[in-house]
């Protein structure tokens, strides 16, 4: 490598080092101001805003959970090779690389500010961060280019490292050069400098980090919270709910392997103090609710499987809770509904939004809850805390708002959920749907009798009766567990004699108005997949 090159890669180098001094002053006064006010932050939630379903069904799919773990990585690399851009162009051109980097400050102060419930103060870690990082950039590039000498023998003599001996050869046998070899010099203080930034960035960071710490008091305030006791308390559980099937989902999912979905890159944090839910729009008595009052209001407790319509058949997004709270219809009712209405537009915190159904949340026979409890526990932090919406029987996207601070009466016509744009159905009601969960595919398993069991649901409605069929012979009925009602989904389990070799297995659910599941395959877009849940193993 010549020592353009040489210089080029360092002035690179100089460029991701400033642009990561710039990000971690950004994470350090959004740390202070709003956690969503961050560069990195803005840019991320705007990706997620704008990324086309087909992308984010693939996403969802292929990285499950850890969608935003991809999306930060990937936003990490394409800021990283940005910010190396922006030193290499800014050694070959004073300020071209300055203006990249004021671009993407600039992007970040905008995307910041639009953020819902931004005010103009979010700008500032991004125009702020960039304010520091461009003298970094400046001082350090500055150093590379000072030592003309250097430049020059590098220019020369191809292959020739800088170092100080080839200088020194250069100037000739002077013992005291009058002018300094400079290339050395000048690289020990690029070093100085980026070094020096580079630690700074670390001190940055690691004070952010303090800071949101301070803001995990949430954290600490949900586990001093103690749930009201309910004044309708669920049925309990009946023993032949789970069939002890080993490797089978159980009844109920405990909240630690509960699935989570939501557009939130960092998971809001709500402290109940100052929490409240707004009810608003087409209402004759329009109010706001606050914690404090919340938690006197007498409590339901009801069981119901939540399934996220993003699930491809088979998925396991998907899971089923003992919800405590206060029926959304008692809400609505007191606010007067105004005739003409037929949504509610559920607001979260953090700016997502879905539309219900008014007549669902009305319905006098359907358990719709403003919850603040899950399986015993206040809901966590990932699952709405301090309040969010369950509704039987609807995909999440269009109820199930985590961190809901508003209800609006509204219109279908006038309003859209934040999926709808996207290219989601206005209405999301669940599909009829089974999964085997044993055995795995692929996996092997002993001759003779085989185990099969898993799920099938069909919220609100129930699940009639379950059936399998093996290498596309005749439909078996299975046996099916019992439930609480028709809000969650029911296990089942089916003995088959199968010889050695290997064998696909099918199951179809069917449900209490004896509608059987489609074998029709349809993807999760743009209200849910359909098809039949297949797996194949060996016998032997
Ligand atoms: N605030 C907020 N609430 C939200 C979402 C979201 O992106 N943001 N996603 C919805 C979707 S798509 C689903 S499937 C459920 C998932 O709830 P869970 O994460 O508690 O399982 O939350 C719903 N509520
Ligand atoms: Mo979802």
């Amino acid at each position: 490598m010549n020592a353009g090159d040489k210089r080029g890669v360092l002035a690179a180098v100089a460029g991701v080092v400033a642009g990561g001094v710039g990000l971690a002053v950004s994470e350090l006064l959004a740390a202070v101001i709003a956690p969503g006010a961050s560069t990195i932050f803005a840019g991320g939630a705007a990706v997620v805003d704008v990324v086309p379903p087909w992308l984010k069904d693939f996403a969802v799919e292929w990285f499950g959970t850890a969608d935003k773990a991809v999306l930060l990585g990937s936003m990490g690399f394409v800021l990283a090779a940005g910010a190396a851009l922006a030193g290499w162009l800014e050694r070959r051109r004073t300020w071209t690389g300055v203006a990249l980097l004021a671009l993407v400050g600039v992007a970040g102060a905008a995307l910041a500010v639009a953020r819902p419930g931004a005010t103009a103060l979010w700008a500032a870690p991004s125009l702020i961060g960039i304010a520091v990082a461009v003298p970094v950039l400046r001082a350090a590039i500055g150093s590379l280019s000072a030592g003309t000498i250097g430049r020059a023998v590098g220019d020369r003599q191809n292959d020739a490292p800088i170092t100080h001996e080839a200088t020194d050869h250069e100037a000739g046998a002077e013992t005291t050069p009058a002018t300094p070899p400079s290339s050395a010099p000048d690289r020990r203080r690029f070093l100085q400098i980026t070094g020096l930034a580079a630690a700074g960035a670390v001190v940055a960071l690691a004070a952010s980090q303090a800071i949101s710490a301070g803001g995990r008091a949430v954290e600490a305030v949900r586990e001093r919270f103690r749930l009201p006791g309910p004044a309708h308390p669920a049925a309990p559980v009946p023993e032949g709910a789970d069939l002890a099937v080993d490797g089978l989902t159980p009844y109920v999912t405990p909240n630690d392997v509960f699935y989570r979905i939501d557009t939130a890159l960092r998971v809001p944090e709500v402290d109940p103090a100052d929490w409240s839910l707004r009810v608003t729009g087409m209402v004759d008595e329009p109010f706001e609710i606050g914690w404090d009052e919340l938690i006197e209001l007498p409590m339901t407790e009801h069981h119901v499987t939540l399934a996220c319509v993003s699930n491809p058949v088979g998925g396991d997004l998907i899971g089923n809770a003992l919800w405590l709270g206060h029926p959304i219809r008692e809400l609505l009712e007191r606010a007067r509904p105004q005739a003409g209405a037929d949504m509610v537009l559920s607001r979260s915190v953090d700016g997502f939004t879905a539309g219900t159904p008014l007549t669902v949340l009305m319905d006098p026979d359907r358990t719709s809850l403003l919850a603040i409890g899950m399986n015993g526990e206040p809901l966590p932090t990932r699952h709405g805390f301090p309040a969010r919406l369950v509704v039987p029987g609807l995909y999440g996207y269009v109820s199930a708002t985590k961190w809901v601070s508003e209800l609006k009466v509204t219109t279908f016509e006038q309003d859209q959920g934040y999926w709808t744009p996207r290219g989601w159905s206005a209405l999301g009601p669940v599909k009829v749907q089974s999964r085997i969960d044993v055995p795995r595919n692929a996996s092997t398993v002993g001759a003779g009798e085989v185990v099969v069991a898993g799920v099938a649901w069909a919220q609100h409605t129930g699940i009639e009766a379950v059936e399998v069929r093996a290498d596309d012979g005749d439909w078996v009925p299975a046996e099916i567990a019992d439930t609480v009602g028709p809000d969650t989904w029911r296990q089942w389990r089916a003995v088959l004699d199968l010889d050695a070799g290997d064998h696909t297995v099918a199951v179809r659910a069917t449900t209490a108005d004896g509608e059987t599941q489609t074998d029709a395959e349809a993807p999760p877009a743009p209200d849910g997949a359909t098809g039949h849940h297949t797996v194949t193993f060996g016998v032997g």
